[in-house]
């Protein structure tokens, strides 16, 4: 009953958070005003330690420049490359986390996908035996 009423809620929570195009709690992250655990960056992207982690390696993957991307959904031609990188940065990241024998990369892109932060961020998730299929 417990995980329903966990499962609901953050439901909930996710269709009240539309995305507005407004600036969100990464663009702190980027220009470093708000204090977060590097583990890559670029000129285009940063990857940082997601602060709650849903396993031992959690890192977010995002672009320094939204350019539109709010989510996935919103991808158009002109961020083919940006999302390239942002894929192959994601690997980079798993490597130097030493998770290269296993990891998983999640896009979470609008409500239903409980999608929460409106700056596209790649999860890469490892440390642990993953489970399928996700929640
Ligand atoms: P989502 O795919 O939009 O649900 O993921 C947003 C993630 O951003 C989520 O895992 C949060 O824990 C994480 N996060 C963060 O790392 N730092 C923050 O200040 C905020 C959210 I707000």
């Amino acid at each position: 009953v417990n995980a329903r009423n966990d499962e609901e809620a953050s439901a909930k929570a996710a269709a009240a958070n539309v995305d507005s195009g407004a600036p969100t709690i990464f663009d702190k992250i980027i220009a470093k005003e708000i204090p977060s655990t590097i583990v890559y960056e670029d000129e285009k992207v940063l990857a940082f330690r997601d602060i709650n982690p849903q396993a031992p390696v959690h890192v977010l993957v995002i672009p320094k420049f939204r350019d539109g991307l709010t989510q996935l959904g919103k991808a158009e031609a002109r961020h083919e490359e940006i999302l390239g990188h942002l894929l192959y940065a994601s690997k980079i990241v798993a490597e130097k986390e030493g998770i290269l024998d296993g990891f998983r990369v999640v896009i979470n892109s609008g409500p239903t996908a409980c999608q929460s932060v409106y700056h596209l961020h790649l999860h890469v998730l490892g440390g642990r035996q993953m489970k399928w299929p996700p929640g």
